[in-house]
């Protein structure tokens, strides 16, 4: 135990600061409108909670689970990014590494909250855009308002299987099932710690749009694998990241780097990943185990209860995301659910995780050089 707690007062710092748990409820699309789909979700923002209603036994037992926010179905774009992204933005920009995570089952919004509606033909900023657009545009409109000397660099990557595309890497590596010749994506440990993808492009950016033609390219070159490769998407993690370093003078007359890394992450559809593991053994024999998904689920377990090892090493993305997870980054998960009475088993099971989650405590720190 640490006895130093008990001599010098810890400020609130020290003690960390708890991962940022966002709700977001999708609206009934048209097909369950025109059905007459059952809603069994409530939201109410103002007290923050999501309520479920279940009908057991012909009682009708509400469930209600508390969040950092709740943005419930009528809710748009910019306001969920308004409201808990550009803070966010803000913090990298001071120099803090920060991490977004969208986490729930298939269809209930994960890539339309972080990529949202395509990009306009006319070059218009779409009204739908997601998370990932929107935060691109925030950095370079702050940056400029500054008169910032700065510089920028993005990858974007896919995780599947276990296996890391790059989705920033020219054609001729495309990684093919048999391809010896392909680049080899190995995940190094960098001695401090920390992480580093071997082999991962970096793309080195000056302005928005440059990041958006990345993007275009990543997602083309992830339909093609998803094709060629028979692919789930819904079985794949993305990990965009963006990191900048801002020269800054103290005022003395000091030079001085700040950096800052944007981790944008949508992750791999949660349902199968039921808490219990009651449906693992199905999902297992059905080859439909994600690896990473799961242990991102015990490391989130061991964290909350505090029972000794984290088993971080377990899958490729709890070792990419470590510090992410109990570590110096601030960190926020957008977890998403459907309204419909049809997805109500996996909605409580999307409620729970992400509300033991909150009890992650991180303990971010600036990077400074
Ligand atoms: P996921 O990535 O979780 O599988 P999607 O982002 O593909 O889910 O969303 C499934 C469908 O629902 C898409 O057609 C998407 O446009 C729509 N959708 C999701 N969330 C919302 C929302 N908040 N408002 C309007 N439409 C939404
Ligand atoms: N969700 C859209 C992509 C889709 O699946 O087509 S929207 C944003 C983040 C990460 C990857 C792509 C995007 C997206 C886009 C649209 C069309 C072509 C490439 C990229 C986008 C949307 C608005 C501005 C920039 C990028």
């Amino acid at each position: 135990v640490d006895s130093n707690s008990t001599i010098f007062n810890k400020n609130d710092k020290d003690k960390g600061v708890n991962v940022q748990v966002l709700l977001r409820c999708r609206p009934l699309n048209e097909d369950e409108m025109r059905v007459n789909t059952p809603v069994v979700i409530s939201c109410n923002e103002g007290r923050r909670e999501v309520s479920a209603v279940q009908n057991i036994a012909n009682k009708q037992i509400d469930k209600t689970f508390a969040f950092d926010k709740v943005f419930g179905p009528a809710s748009q774009q910019k306001e969920l990014y308004d409201q808990a992204v550009s803070p966010i933005v803000y913090e990298v920009l001071e120099g803090y590494n920060c991490t977004i995570f969208a986490y729930g089952q298939t269809g209930t919004g994960k890539t339309y909250t972080m990529e949202g509606g395509a990009r306009k033909k006319n070059g218009e900023f779409p009204s739908d855009a997601g998370v990932i657009p929107r935060a691109v545009k925030q950095i370079f409109d702050i940056l400029e308002a500054q008169n910032a000397e700065y510089n920028m660099k993005v990858t974007f990557l896919e995780l599947y299987n276990e296996e890391i595309t790059d989705l920033l890497a020219p054609e001729e590596t495309v990684k093919f099932v048999d391809d010896k010749s392909k680049k080899p994506i190995a995940l190094m440990e960098d001695g401090k710690g920390g992480v580093f993808v071997r082999g991962l492009e970096e793309e080195i950016v000056c302005t928005a749009n440059e990041i958006y033609k990345i993007l275009e390219k990543g997602s083309a070159k992830r339909r093609t694998a998803e094709t060629l490769l028979n692919k789930q998407s819904s079985r794949s993690h993305s990990i965009f990241s963006i990191t900048i370093h801002i020269k800054e003078c103290t005022p003395e007359g000091e030079e001085m780097i700040k950096c800052g890394k944007l981790n944008l992450v949508d992750l791999a559809g949660s349902e199968n990943i039921s808490r219990s593991g009651a449906r693992e053994g199905r999902a297992r024999e059905a080859g439909e185990i994600n690896k990473s998904l799961l242990t991102l689920g015990r490391v989130i377990n061991a964290l909350v209860e505090h029972s000794g090892h984290v088993p971080y090493r377990d899958s490729k993305l709890t070792r990419l995301l470590r510090d992410s997870l109990g570590g110096k980054t601030k960190t926020c998960i957008i977890a998403t659910i459907s309204p419909s009475i049809h997805c109500l088993e996996e909605t409580l099971s999307t409620l729970d995780y992400a509300h033991r989650a909150k009890n992650i405590k991180n303990k971010p720190e600036v990077n400074q050089k």
